[in-house]
């Protein structure tokens, strides 16, 4: 069986965007693959996060994991900050990892911009992403299309340990959604739709309200013309609300098209926020039924058992091809 590992930041309320390009796939990988799926709180850290925000955002994210239907008996989910395997295979991975490649990463490039300061685990975040993967010698790691590159860092630096220590890693493959592995903003298509974007209108979180969606919808840009078509290059804005509008529904782009023929962009969203509102109503009510239920801390802990188990003798085992004496 096929080990999948993949985590979300709690830095802000999830968007339909991490859904489609990360939550959506863990559902279906769970079926027949050993699946690991946390709360990558270390890496929130790495901009400044309020306490009080960085606790409820990590609960969210669990508590949506299972609203969105991941099984905690099947896939562990849990806080990457429970094992702690994470941070130590992290600083092992950061001194194989040259500054160039932190350097040319794009995400450190995007968040930085215009900074006064900015600490250091921003820049070097990317080594601990690598130790994240490497920890569970996952096979597979489904991501949306902006973290490719982080990915492909992970698969370097595999290969460079395995070169100079002996073969001990697993070189991990991507798993990028076809249609929605970049979901862009509401109110600018040149950008990722991402839940630390300070507009709350770029994007749609996934426990927003059925009449804040609807808004948000309204008022999403679209080009002057009228014609619901796919055509990323020409038509960026449309494309984007029809690559969502097919990952909520049972609907082709084609059959998009068709539907909304000479009707121009008013029935087009209005039908789009009632296919993401039909999605959403469920999850929500079950995410409410977990927060309530009280038992996040118990799938927390069952998750960082398990994936402590997978984890640790990956991690010895590194360390010993490394030549650290092992701790008696
Ligand atoms: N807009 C997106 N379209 C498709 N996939 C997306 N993902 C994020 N945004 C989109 C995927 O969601 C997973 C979790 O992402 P993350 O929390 O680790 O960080 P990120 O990629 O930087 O996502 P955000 O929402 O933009 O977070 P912030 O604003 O905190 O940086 C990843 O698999 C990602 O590809």
């Amino acid at each position: 069986m096929k080990t999948v590992l993949s985590g979300i930041q709690p830095s802000g309320k999830l968007t339909i965007g991490n859904y489609i390009g990360a939550i959506k796939n863990y559902v279906a990988l769970q079926k027949d693959h050993d699946c690991y799926f946390m709360a990558v709180d270390l890496h929130a850290i790495t901009v400044p996060q309020d306490p009080a925000a960085l606790r409820e955002q990590a609960e969210m994210i669990i508590a949506l994991y299972v609203a969105a239907g991941i099984d905690p008996d099947k896939a562990a989910i849990f806080m990457q900050s429970h094992v702690r395997a994470h941070a130590e295979l992290g600083w092992i991975m950061t001194t194989l990892t040259y500054m160039g490649e932190l350097e040319r990463m794009t995400q450190f490039k995007d968040k930085s911009a215009g900074k006064e300061s900015v600490g250091a685990g921003l820049f070097v975040y990317p080594s601990l992403q690598v130790a994240d993967i490497l920890l569970y010698n996952a096979d597979l790691v489904p991501i949306g299309e902006d973290q490719k590159q982080h990915l492909e860092l992970t698969r370097d630096v595999a290969h460079r340990f395995n070169t100079r220590f002996g073969d001990t890693f697993t070189v991990p493959e991507p798993y990028i959604p076809e249609l929605g592995a970049r979901i862009m903003s509401l109110d600018d298509a040149t950008k990722k739709m991402s839940k630390s974007n300070p507009n709350p209108g770029s994007y749609i979180a996934l426990l927003d309200s059925p009449d804040e969606i609807r808004k948000k919808l309204s008022r999403a840009v679209t080009d002057s013309g009228r014609e619901v078509r796919y055509d990323p290059v020409n038509k960026p804005e449309v494309s984007n609300l029809m690559g969502i509008y097919a990952n909520f529904s049972d609907l082709t782009l084609k059959e998009i098209e068709a539907k909304y023929d000479g009707q121009g962009y008013g029935a087009f969203k209005k039908d789009l926020a009632e296919a993401i509102v039909a999605k959403l109503e469920p999850l929500q009510s079950r995410y409410r039924d977990i927060r309530e239920s009280g038992d996040i801390a118990r799938i927390l802990k069952q998750g960082a058992e398990k994936a402590a188990a997978k984890a640790e003798p990956i991690l010895a085992l590194a360390k010993e091809r490394m030549g650290f004496i092992p701790s008696a």
